[in-house]
C-alpha cells in the first residue's frame, strides 16, 4: 500500500502523556471509522519549538485536522491554531483543581481571528467524530461510515427495551 494511503489525516496532540488515557478514546473511535491518526505529547509551555515544528510540518505529511487536548492552563489548542489554518478541535482535560472548568475556559475563550472548536470536558469521542465529519466533507466513503456509525448508535438505543419498551406503553 502506498505511503499516502496510510498517512495520518488527524493529528492528535496532548499537553502531556498524562492526557493519553482520555485521548485514547479518540484514537479508538477514529480507528473504528478507519481514519488514520497519530497522537503525540508536546507541551506548548515546556517544548514550544518542538510544537511549532510538529504543526509546521503536519500538513505536508497528510494531516488535515488537529485535535489538541490539554488541562489546567490549557494553551496548547490555541497555540496550535495560531500556527495553522487547518481546523483545530480543542479537548479540555479534566483536572483535580476545578474539574476541568479551568481547562474548558482556557480553550474556549479564544480571541477573535483564531478559532478553536471546543468540545466538552473530556469529550474525546466527540472530537474524533467532529474531525471525521470535517474529513467526510471531501470523502464520500468516510461519510458512509459515519452515517452507519450514527445509525447503529440510534438502533442500539431503540432496540434496548430497558431504555423504553413502547409495547407496554399506554
Ligand atoms: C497540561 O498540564 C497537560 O495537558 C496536562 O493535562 C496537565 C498536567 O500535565 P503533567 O504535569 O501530567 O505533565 O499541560
Amino acid at each position: 500500500m502506498a505511503e499516502h494511503e496510510t498517512a495520518a489525516r488527524v493529528g492528535i496532540v496532548c499537553g502531556s502523556r498524562s492526557d493519553f488515557p482520555v485521548m485514547e478514546k479518540a484514537v479508538e473511535l477514529l480507528g473504528r471509522l478507519d481514519v488514520p491518526c497519530e497522537m503525540h505529547a508536546i507541551s506548548a509551555h515546556r517544548a514550544p519549538d518542538l510544537l511549532f515544528r510538529f504543526v509546521g510540518g503536519a500538513e505536508a505529511r497528510g494531516i488535515r485536522v488537529f485535535i489538541a487536548a490539554a488541562g489546567g492552563a490549557a494553551h496548547l489548542p490555541g497555540v496550535v491554531a495560531a500556527k495553522t489554518i487547518l481546523p483545530v478541535i480543542g479537548v479540555p482535560i479534566p483536572t483535580q483543581v476545578a474539574g476541568g472548568l479551568d481547562s474548558l475556559l482556557s480553550i474556549v475563550q479564544m480571541p477573535k481571528g483564531i478559532p478553536v472548536a471546543t468540545v466538552a470536558v473530556g469529550g474525546a469521542e466527540n472530537a474524533a467524530l467532529l474531525a471525521a465529519e470535517i474529513l467526510a466533507l471531501s470523502d464520500p466513503a468516510l461519510r458512509g461510515r459515519l452515517q452507519a456509525y450514527r445509525d447503529a448508535q440510534t438502533r442500539s438505543i431503540e432496540e434496548d427495551e430497558t431504555n423504553a419498551d413502547l409495547r407496554r406503553a399506554p
